[in-house]
């Protein structure tokens, strides 16, 4: 007999997803190929391994008294590949989150997921190419869509942009853009901003405002981003009594840029960047934020639209119950820490019992392409898992859940959602 969640897991597996955070691009951003290389575009059994999560980890078993950092890191990426491979997949048995990821990756290519010889595996990717391997993934994990991170103050990708413009573009991609800076330091911002032409000075005098602006559109266009996006310590605020140029510039240039151009702002709150300078990307925590800061935004911001999600699983219940408070805030992913099975199972059930279908359940935040492979193929089974509890309870009062109605809530939550409320002319009323 079929069951309800045979039904569930059916209709999200057919459901094309939208990814709408991710961290990886189009090949034409150049890519690191099989082994490393300088490329934006990761992929391959290399990056797979030397994915920081996974540097984290390795340094749980191989630690910096025996190798120290920089020592590691001095290392190319194929060295670094074959030290966590050994040590965390050869000597011990791979049954982190971020472990099993590889294995299930590995998997789902047609690889041996008992495959113990690396070289093996890389002969398999050296065998691909970078642009058809996209499609692969693509098709493999069920995504109809990446969303990109494009970080205008990173030097690199800046350049990029600069010199490639639309030849950047790939369809199968879409462009955000990323300010974190902004808000962070802007000191160095408003530098940059004046050094690349723009007429602002450190102090927010009208001229400031008006070419930072300028600036946001400038880059909005260039992009054609669909949103912009930024991530914020556990200390964030709004308002901010002790940083009045943050609420600044947040009130006199983001907002007002934002709503114009009919965008939301994503905020991801909770992450407290290098605790452990030293293991780079690997080096960052979680710390609780304040969803009242996300509260007072949505309250005096009604013009504007906010994608939210916070990084400390003590917020979360907090943040649905704001969510239920503003048509104008919609809550995302479980984030880096959070895209645990235990903790996505929580948080899903949470927030299907708090907001129904309302929410954009998970992101992949994949930094390496083929990732997308098994962090979708986690969470789809978790999703599944939680709406068809809601169904089965739904059954047992009677109701009749159909074909029909599964399908739409699949579509609604692995695309919909995201696409009408980046798209939406005004704010839902709370
Ligand atoms: O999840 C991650 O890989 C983090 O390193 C961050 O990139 C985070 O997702 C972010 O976008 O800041
Ligand atoms: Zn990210």
């Amino acid at each position: 007999m079929t069951t309800m969640l045979d039904r569930t897991r059916l209709a999200l597996t057919q459901q094309p997803i939208v990814d709408m955070h991710t961290h990886c691009y189009p090949p034409s951003f150049g890519h690191s190929g099989v082994g490393g290389g300088d490329g934006m575009l990761l992929w391959g059994i290399d990056q797979l391994l030397t994915y920081h999560y996974l540097v984290a980890e390795v340094y749980r078993v191989v630690p910096a008294t025996e190798l120290p950092y920089d020592t590691f890191f001095a290392m190319t990426t194929r060295e670094q590949a074959d030290h966590i491979w050994r040590h965390l997949f050869i000597e011990r048995t791979p049954i982190s989150e971020a472990c099993r990821g590889v294995i299930t990756t590995l998997g789902a290519l047609g690889l041996d997921p008992n495959e113990r010889s690396l070289d093996s595996l890389r002969s398999w990717f050296e065998a691909r190419d970078a642009n058809t391997y996209v499609d692969t993934v693509m098709e493999t994990s069920g995504v109809e869509s990446i969303t990109m991170t494009n970080a205008v103050f990173d030097d690199e990708e800046r350049s990029l942009w600069l010199e490639k413009g639309d030849a950047l573009k790939d369809p199968r991609f879409e462009a955000v853009l990323r300010i974190d800076p902004l808000l962070q330091d802007w000191p160095s911002a408003s530098a940059k901003l004046g050094a690349w032409g723009y007429g602002v000075s450190e102090e927010l005098t009208p001229r400031t405002i008006a070419e930072a602006k300028r600036f946001i559109t400038d880059w909005l266009t260039r992009m054609d981003a669909i949103y912009v996006a930024m991530s914020l310590p556990p200390g964030f605020r709004y308002p901010d009594p002790s940083n009045p140029t943050a609420d600044r510039i947040i009130a006199e240039i983001l907002m007002p840029v934002l709503a114009d151009h009919g965008l939301p702002w994503a905020m991801m709150i909770g992450s407290r960047r290098h605790v452990n300078p030293a293991l780079g990307q690997a080096g960052d925590m979680v710390g609780k934020a304040d969803v009242q800061a996300v509260v007072n935004l949505c309250r005096d911001f009604p013009r504007n639209r906010f994608l939210v999600t916070m990084l400390s699983r003590e917020n979360q219940h907090e943040l649905c119950v704001a969510a239920r408070k503003f048509g104008n805030l919609m809550v995302f992913g479980c984030w880096w820490f959070l895209n645990n099975p235990s903790i996505i199972e929580e948080m899903t059930r949470e927030r299907f019992e708090l907001l129904g279908t309302t929410v954009i359940p998970q992101h992949s935040d994949a930094r390496v392409l083929d990732q997308l492979i098994y962090k979708w193929s986690h969470s789809r089974e978790i999703i599944a898992r939680c709406l068809a509890t809601q169904y089965e309870q739904l059954d047992d009062t009677g109701y009749r859940v159909t074909d029909e109605h599964i399908g739409a809530d699949a579509e609604r939550l692995m695309r919909g959602n995201f696409r009408s409320f980046i798209t939406a002319e005004q704010p839902v009323e709370a």
